[in-house]
């Protein structure tokens, strides 16, 4: 142990962030909590030892917050998810620790490899995409800029699965991710609530005749137990709390029914209820009705409830304040299930009558929707709710009735009114729909992004607009900065702030002084070195990753799609697009052809054949022209496998392309093209969510739109829209279907792709991937023709950068706690 410290006092000692104070404290868990000394020490025992010494300064600060919001008893946000994409831990933290520079020379002092512990560090995968990650960005946001805020989510034992390429298939494997254990989160066996499911409802009424209501019969109960993991705000005094929610056995606390029959039998039982916040279900964008799903989301969110309302209580005896104190965020319908178990918890448990639990709902929630798509907007069939939840099935009805009669009132005599709002759907399966009931309990709606905020007024739920016509708002996405520019770039943070300061850290809009340099020759210059120095390491590790070896030029233009692998995300434009540029560098060998590798990753849900058979075509599109020597040189295309956090901070700030060409008016936001523009990459892009506003705030020559509109793609519909003549009139496109069908990719299996080609040419192209095919090749050669003018794409890049203040994702929280919640900073 290290003579030279004077501090170990342990009262002081974990507030101690000098070099030598965290080397001891490192040092003293290596020995005191992994049980090891630094002969048999893994990287993984110094990982935690670590983890432990940086969780000892929050906890400081962790607690000190709680207490103060224990004692200003602030309104908080309550921001409830069913994801949380949160990434890599350790990298993570050190971002926000006001003394990173210390713990770094410490580790260094202790004769460790920080780089080395880092590729160690543990990605909590507990999201799938967009929505997960939103929900993180969002608590670092809250957390930075002080606002009482706690996230509530699911502790998954499973999270999203580890995607495998074999054979050039996507295979999933369990991402066990606490397989060596979690040393950021803190159990809590105290927080611990039962969760109740099926059994049935029996009405009775009280002395006065009140009716009470009695929920019998109840079985297979879990109890959820609390996880809490500290969210540090940025170089500040808060640490806000992520409690995640693990289901623990009814049996572990209730010693008796050991004893009363089969031993082994309970034991097994406990495995069973313990199976409810085992995985993730792996679908982005689609619901899947399965009852372990239902049973989660009831879980969480009850879980999540009687937490909330236990902490109201403590400092308050009526719920006269409660919509004072209490904002609740719904990300997206997923915990919808809240309204009616809020109504459940204040009229049966606390006695309230129905009409001011209603009032207290309405003005307690709000809900975020993240898509239009009819597939992904959930349904629960009304025999399920039964079984399982017979009491909030009947709380359901009953906020259904209250609200069609006020309608009624309204509006009388028309049916076919009340038939499109009612919460219940009666055909083809009598199903309780999630949105309807989401929109009737909150106070507010809001879209992700403007168009898609407008889509949702004026087509999917134009009635209720009418109805609620201040209800609906929009809030556009926003990403942190903190992460997808400080940490993941640090070569560019570091020309940042020698340029424009360090102010763009807690507040984007700085980002626009960076135009007054754009004439500099010499920043120029450097901006471009920094991106070529990200390439290189891109390039690196495809390189040498083991399952890609692939060499790639760092020269060439680096065109990247990395997203859920999606029909509507249209990876099948970008990939007709790389065939093409094949057969022109085949026909044409001589030509002065742009040289370019184009990038992919993405997972695919399990289930979704069509995706997973997207998949394969692009890895076999792959082995084919990489193996090309005619094109070796001038196009390479790569898949990346197992998406993550991670592996975007390493794509991201290499990319010199983003490819954000979903059919207009189905990406809600996107968040990845606002994370590609910071980093400085030109966007090809469709006017469909987020992109939008891209266009808007970099400007139309910054920018490569094409294809329809999102009115566009709804009038060609209308009009009769067939693919097929688009395939019969452009012999590009012809050629390169014509490939894939006959199995060009495939000589061993020449049908394989046969389902791609029948959903673009018999199915109808639901997509429209055949509609926007000519204008995006035609976009792609305006592409080609800057990037072979290094200087001016370098001024779009930064003008591209620059203006990307909006996009932050602490402009986005601070337009909801301001506009939404009524929730404000509370620092001292
Ligand atoms: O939410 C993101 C948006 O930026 C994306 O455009 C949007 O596609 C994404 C069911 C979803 N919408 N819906 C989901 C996720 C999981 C699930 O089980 C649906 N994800 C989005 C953030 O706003």
């Amino acid at each position: 142990m290290n003579d030279s410290v004077k501090n170990t006092n342990p009262s002081t000692l974990h507030q101690d962030t000098s070099e030598d104070a965290l080397k001891f404290s490192i040092a003293h868990h290596l020995k005191y909590s992994q049980a090891k000394s630094p002969r048999t020490a893994t990287l993984m025992d110094h990982y935690n030892s670590i983890a432990f010494a940086v969780r000892d300064r929050l906890v400081e600060k962790w607690i000190e917050t709680q207490n103060r919001y224990f004692t200003k008893d602030p309104k908080r946000i309550y921001y409830l998810s069913m994801e949380y994409l949160v990434g890599r831990a350790l990298s993570n933290y050190l971002v926000n620790l006001d003394f990173k520079k210390e713990i770094c020379r410490a580790i260094e002092k202790l004769g460790l490899d920080l780089e080395r512990i880092e590729q160690n560090d543990i990605e909590a995968g507990l999201g799938n995409g967009g929505l997960g990650r939103l929900a993180a960005c969002f608590m670092d946001s809250m957390a930075t800029l002080g606002l009482p805020a706690m996230g509530y989510g699911m502790r998954y034992e499973y999270g999203i699965f580890y995607q495998k390429i074999i054979d050039g298939y996507q295979v999933e494997t369990a991402d066990n991710w606490l397989r060596k254990g979690y040393p950021w989160e803190l159990p809590r066996p105290d927080y611990l609530y039962p969760i109740r499911f099926y059994g049935y409802v029996q009405h009775t009424s009280d002395q006065e005749g009140r009716g009470i209501c009695h929920w019998l019969d109840s079985h297979d109960d879990v109890m959820a137990m609390a996880y809490d993991i500290p969210i540090p705000g940025f170089h500040n005094q808060t640490v806000n709390n992520l409690r995640l929610w693990s289901a623990r056995s009814t049996r572990e606390f209730d010693f008796g029914s050991f004893n009363e029959g089969d031993y082994v039998q309970a034991v097994t039982h406990k495995h069973e209820s313990e199976t409810l916040s085992k995985v993730l279900y792996p679908n982005d964008s689609n619901m899947q009705g399965k009852e372990l799903r239902l049973k989660q989301e009831f879980f969480f969110v009850s879980a999540s409830l009687q937490d909330i309302l236990r902490r109201y209580k403590r400092n308050h005896s009526t719920f006269e304040q409660f919509t004072q104190k209490i904002a609740i965020q719904l990300n997206d319908t997923h915990p919808a299930l809240a309204i009616p178990e809020l109504m459940r918890l204040l009229v049966d448990r606390e006695h309230r009558p129905w009409q001011e639990a209603w009032e207290i709902a309405l003005k307690t929630f709000a809900y975020t929707n993240h898509t239009v798509l009819p597939e992904a907007l959930e349904k629960w069939p009304v025999g399920l709710l039964q079984h399982v939840l017979p009491r909030h099935l009947e709380i359901i009805y009953q906020i259904n009735q209250d609200f069609l009669s006020r309608v009624q009132v309204q509006h009388p005599g028309n049916p076919g009114l009340l038939k499109r709002i009612s919460i219940v759907e009666e055909q083809p399966v009598k199903s309780i729909r999630m949105a309807n009931l989401a929109i009737v309990g909150s106070h507010t709606v809001n879209g992700v992004a403007a168009l898609h905020s407008d889509i949702l007024k004026k087509q999917v739920f134009p009635d209720f607009n009418k109805l609620f016509p201040n209800r609906f708002t929009n809030v556009t996405n926003g990403i942190t900065q903190r992460l997808w520019l400080k940490s993941c770039n640090p070569e560019l943070a570091n020309l940042l702030n020698e340029t424009i300061g360090e102010d763009w850290v807690t507040d984007l809009s700085h980002m626009k002084k960076l135009v007054k340099h754009i004439d500099d020759a010499s920043f120029r210059e450097r901006w471009r070195q920094v991106k070529q120095s990200n390439k290189q390491r891109l390039a690196q590790y495809i390189r040498v990753d083991r399952a890609l070896r692939l060499e790639v030029d760092p020269d060439t233009l680096f065109d990247v799609q990395i997203k859920r692998i999606h029909e509507y995300k249209r990876q099948l434009l970008c990939l007709l697009h790389t065939i093409v540029l094949y057969n022109r560098f085949k026909e044409n060998p001589d030509c002065d052809h742009v040289p370019r590798t184009v990038m992919f990753a993405g997972k695919a849900a399990p289930g979704y054949e069509q995706a997973k058979l997207i998949i394969k075509l692009i890895t076999s599109v792959a082995d084919k022209l990489n193996q090309d020597v005619q094109t070796a040189g001038k196009l390479k295309l790569v898949f990346i496998p197992n998406y993550s956090v991670n592996k975007a901070e390493g794509i991201i700030p290499g990319a010199d392309l983003s490819e954000q060409i979903s059919t207009a008016g189905m990406e809600a936001s996107g968040t990845g093209n606002m994370k590609l523009a910071l980093n400085g990459a030109l966007t090809i892009g469709t006017l469909d969510g987020a992109n939008i506003e891209i266009k808007n705030e970099v400007g139309d020559d910054n920018i490569f739109i094409f294809g329809l509109t999102a009115d566009q793609v709804d009038a060609t519909k209308a009009k009769g829209y067939n693919p097929r003549d688009h395939y019969e009139n452009n012999p590009e496109l012809r050629k390169a279907l014509d490939m894939i069908r006959d199995g060009y990719f495939s000589p061993d299996h020449p049908h394989l792709f046969q389902p791609i080609i029948d959903a673009l040419l018999v199915q109808g192209d639901r997509f429209m991937v055949m509609a926007d095919f000519a204008g995006y090749i035609e976009k792609q050669k305006e592409v080609e023709a800057l990037f072979v003018q290094p200087e001016a794409w370098t001024r779009k890049s930064i003008l591209n950068a620059a203006h990307m203040g909006l996009f932050s994702s602490d402009r986005a929280i601070r337009q909801y706690s301001e506009q939404i919640w009524d929730v404000h900073p509370l620092t001292e």
